[in-house]
């Protein structure tokens, strides 16, 4: 049994969780990371690719953009594809801004070597992680480490334990306000070793539904395609994954994805989350625990990236200046930004998927905005400055 005496409890080793105790090693603040699973599961796992600049800029300034700036693959815009046509939306052009595309998994391996290099605690495959007191002043943490039993004392906890963890279900349900909705339609993503056949990502609505080419590095192409809600993944040998990719992305200029070796495939379900207020007592939520948005927008990761760098800051001012203001206007700060991206992310997801009760009218109606969107600066600009990422309060 051991008592572990601390500033910060972290519950998750997640974008969330890994950035925040990063942000605040570089504030001089002392924290504990708890994850559940192990750190290869966690490395491994196949999530995001797009970092806003905002997000980009945030990792240079603590000193963790080296590996970003080697394999990080900077891009000036997309397009968007419909009746056979891409259009590009140059972000660069409207907004002076820019995107990055680089894994999520290769951001949490660059936190995880930040974390071990700085010696402070990260505990990987604890089990019957539980949060207690986070009501008064003395939270604590408890879990399991190869048996043996752990206590964490500490001021706060950053419940960073993504949308499926035990913070958020910790809070009485009376405390919390949850908005959401469900999509009828879900993501069958593909790794494939497969050069990228265009320089950037192509977003596709099409008759049979969307598609979205991507890509992690100039061998690997990452593309999804719409399924149903729920699917099951066996029902995709890869000769069909690619008929349809093909079908759904091939335009008449002759552009299409390149083949290769499928070396991932899953299914991903698609809702919109939001829980209020992300702050109870000692315990902030950040992260996929309060917020879930569809990956149309691109937005997921860097939402939580938004989270943790308002939380560091709020935390720091309470460390130096006993400031309490910060941490008070934590959720609402927050979730202005959520809610934006909320919109945003709907918006492009209902634009560009097939619902399958969608009458005529609608399918035409989505055809027209995507003529208007790519005709028109004003509509382009919009778009760019909400991908690229809107400015932090
Ligand atoms: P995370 O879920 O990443 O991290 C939470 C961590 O807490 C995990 O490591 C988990 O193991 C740990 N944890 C959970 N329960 C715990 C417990 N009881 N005790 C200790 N630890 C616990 N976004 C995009 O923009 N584009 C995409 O293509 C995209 N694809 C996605 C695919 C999937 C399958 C999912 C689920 C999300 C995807 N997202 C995508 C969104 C994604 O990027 C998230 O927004 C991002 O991972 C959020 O980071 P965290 O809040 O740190 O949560
Ligand atoms: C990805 O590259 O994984 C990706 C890109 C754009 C999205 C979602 C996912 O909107």
């Amino acid at each position: 049994m051991s008592d572990i005496r601390t500033q910060v409890g972290i519950v998750g080793a997640g974008p969330a969780g890994l950035l925040l105790a990063h942000l605040l090693h570089l504030e001089g603040i002392e924290s504990v990371v708890i994850e559940n699973r192990s750190q290869q599961y966690v490395i491994e796992r196949v999530r995001a690719g797009v970092l806003e600049q905002g997000t980009v800029d945030l990792l240079h300034e603590m000193g963790l953009g080296s590996r970003l700036a080697r394999q990080g693959m900077r891009h000036e815009g997309i397009y968007l594809a419909f009746n056979g046509v891409r259009h590009r939306i140059d972000f660069a052009a409207l907004t002076g801004r820019a995107i990055a595309i680089y894994g999520q998994n290769e951001v949490v391996t660059d936190l995880i070597h930040a974390r071990q290099s700085t010696g402070r605690p990260l505990f990987f495959e604890a089990s019957g992680v539980a949060i207690h007191d986070f009501e008064n002043t003395a939270p604590r943490i408890t879990f399991t480490d190869g048996g043996e039993p752990h206590t964490i004392r500490c001021d706060f906890i950053a419940g960073c334990d993504g949308f499926h963890g035990i913070c958020r279900p910790s809070l009485p349900a009376a405390a919390l306000s949850v908005f959401e909705c469900e999509y009828p339609y879900a993501w069958l993503g593909i790794l494939a070793h497969a050069a990228p056949s265009c320089s950037e990502l192509v977003y596709s609505r099409h008759e049979r539904g969307f598609a979205l080419f991507s890509m992690r590095s100039a061998k690997v192409t990452r593309l999804y395609l719409q399924c149903a809600a729920g699917e099951d993944i066996h029902n995709w040998p890869d000769d069909r994954i690619w008929r349809e990719l093909h079908a759904r992305l091939s335009t008449s200029d002759g552009w299409r994805p390149n083949e290769g070796e499928i070396f991932q495939k899953g299914v991903t379900g698609m809702r919109s989350f939001v829980a209020e207020p992300m702050r109870h007592g000692r315990l902030f939520l950040a992260g996929d625990a309060a917020h879930i948005v569809p990956p149309t927008g691109a937005k997921g990761l860097n939402l939580a990236v938004a989270d943790v760098r308002y939380l560091s800051l709020a935390l720091a001012d309470f460390y130096r200046n006993r400031g309490e203001q910060a941490l008070h206007e934590y959720s609402a700060k927050c979730l202005r930004r959520v809610w934006k991206a909320q919109r945003f992310s709907n918006w492009m997801t209902s634009l560009l998927h097939l619902s399958p009760s969608a009458t005529p009218f609608e399918n035409r109606r989505h055809l027209a905005e995507l003529d208007y969107l790519t005709s028109s600066r004003a509509a382009m600009t919009s778009l760019a400055e909400n991908y690229t990422g809107l400015p932090m309060e």
